[in-house]
């Protein structure tokens, strides 16, 4: 009658890890793919700020548009990201997930420069 007893608690704890991985498993791959962390940038009296961000790998960089005109936000090989023109307060965000040293400009004014160093 033992053996009946802890064969049925060892079901149960079969059973109970079971459903935890239903339930937690797709959360944990959906936390995967949202970005590792979050970093920001100030479009300011024509300028990025800061000129010159660090981030890790998986970083959502997130642009603000505090002028009254509008700006964008391109890529200098014009290809890995480019953003709509952003008007007052728009914002426009991009997750770098390689590794490298991007710069980029602003297409309506490209004297505006500033660039991303992902590591
Ligand atoms: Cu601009």
């Amino acid at each position: 009658m033992k053996s009946v007893k802890s064969k049925k608690i060892r079901g149960t704890v079969v059973l109970v890890v079971a459903l935890l991985v239903l339930v937690a498993g797709p959360r944990l791959s959906a936390a995967a793919e949202r970005p590792s962390s979050q970093a920001a940038i100030t479009i300011d009296n024509f300028s990025f700020g800061p000129q010159s961000l660090s981030v890790k790998a998986g970083t959502e960089v997130t642009w603000v548009n505090h002028d009254d005109i509008p700006h964008t936000v391109v890529s200098e090989d014009l290809i890995t990201f480019r953003s709509r023109a952003l008007d007052t307060d728009e914002s426009w965000s991009f997750t770098f997930t390689k590794p490298g040293t991007y710069t980029y400009f602003c297409s309506i004014h490209p004297k505006m420069t500033a660039k991303i160093v992902v590591q």
